[in-house]
């Protein structure tokens, strides 16, 4: 009998190892941090007060940071060299607006939590908070990620998923991050909010292969973004990626991908081709479907690569590691 106790204490304090390793969990700063929720909320809520772009900065930022290096802020790291992940090339349109949100946020969170929350936490929150602020649906965010100790440009290159990129491309770069074909249409759907530089798809505009507008494309659709993005347009420029409603989460970007007004070959690809479009027809006609697989697959791009227990550590600025 007492063998047997003490076999099942083990076995209990096994399995608590096997849950604490690489985990995240829902409240992990319920007892460090009992107002961490509601700091990160305002600090968003008062960017966002001053400008738009708060919203679709944080969530791509969130996004890049993710897929290179895992969910462990290693995106935030600012370098006088120009040779951190923020440099690479694919940031041209992380803009400052994101780093801003979460700097400011871990500031606030400092004054009361000195030293307690991870950016990487801090910018998972901000990601949730702006697609609520945009009117889109709420979840939970699991938590106890650390920040990163390496932060390099090199370590962007072929991470990062290209607006060229076919579906098979799409679904081979998102299952290195263990996101299935429907997570990948779902989290696609952040593409109802935020900007694209006209660089990104004028191949599908002007093709040097052929004179022809890429025939995917809605021709009326067409001839607007060659209207907004003309040959050697300034490169700063950029337009909305969802033409009906740029400032509002919803369901309208894969409406506008059944009518042929998908921005990016990789947007369009996703109703074009028959392995995915049923998805699309039902995302775009179920806003319902759309908001539940974006929250599942938000929470497991949440999961991608975090460090947790001693790994890392819990940066006091999150441009810089803690050295
Ligand atoms: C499926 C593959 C994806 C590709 C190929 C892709 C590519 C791009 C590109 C080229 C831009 C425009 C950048 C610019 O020129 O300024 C962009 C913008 C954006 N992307 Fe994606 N993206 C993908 C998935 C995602 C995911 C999973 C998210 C987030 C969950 C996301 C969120 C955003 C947002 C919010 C913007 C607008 C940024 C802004 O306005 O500042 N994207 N994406
Ligand atoms: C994918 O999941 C496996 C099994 O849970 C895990 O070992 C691996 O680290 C995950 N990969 C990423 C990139 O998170
Ligand atoms: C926001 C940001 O870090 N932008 C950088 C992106 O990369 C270019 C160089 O490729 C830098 O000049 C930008 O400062």
């Amino acid at each position: 009998m007492e063998v047997l106790k003490r076999g099942l204490v083990l076995l209990m304090v096994f399995m608590v190892f096997q849950r604490g390793e690489g985990q995240l969990f829902e409240n992990f700063y319920r007892g460090t941090c009992p107002n961490l929720e509601m700091i990160v909320k305002q600090v968003v809520s008062i960017k966002f007060s001053q400008t738009f772009v708060t919203i679709p900065a944080t969530l791509r930022l969130f996004f890049h940071d993710c897929f290179v290096e895992g969910c462990d802020a290693s995106v935030m790291i600012a370098s006088p060299n120009g040779d951190a992940e923020k440099d690479a090339q694919d940031n041209l349109s992380l803009a400052g607006d994101g780093f801003d949100t979460v700097i400011k946020a871990k500031q606030a969170v400092e004054i009361q939590c000195p030293g307690i929350v991870s950016c990487a936490d801090i910018l998972a929150l901000a990601a949730r908070d702006v697609v609520v602020l945009a009117g889109g649906p709420s979840w939970e965010v699991e938590l106890g990620r650390r920040d990163g100790l390496v932060s390099q440009a090199s370590k962007v290159a072929g991470n990062l998923p290209d607006p060229e990129f076919n579906l098979v491309q799409l679904n081979t770069i998102f299952a290195k991050n263990n996101l299935t074909q429907f997570d990948m249409i779902a989290l696609s759907g952040a593409h109802t909010l935020g900007f694209s530089h006209c660089n990104r798809f004028s191949n599908r505009l002007y093709s040097s292969s052929s004179s022809v507008v890429d025939p995917s494309l809605d021709p009326n659709y067409a001839q607007q973004l060659m209207q907004a993005c003309p040959q050697n347009v300034d490169p700063s420029i950029a337009i909305n990626m969802d033409p009906e409603t740029p400032r509002t989460f919803d369901n309208v970007y894969y409406q506008n991908l059944v009518s042929g007004k998908g921005l990016f070959t990789s947007d369009e690809v996703l109703f074009s081709d028959p392995a995915s479009q049923p998805t699309v027809r039902d995302f775009a006609s179920n806003p319902g479907n759309f908001n539940g697989a974006f929250i599942t697959a938000m929470r497991k791009l949440g999961r991608v690569g975090v460090k947790t227990g001693n790994e890392g550590e819990i940066r006091t600025d999150c441009t810089k590691f803690n050295s």
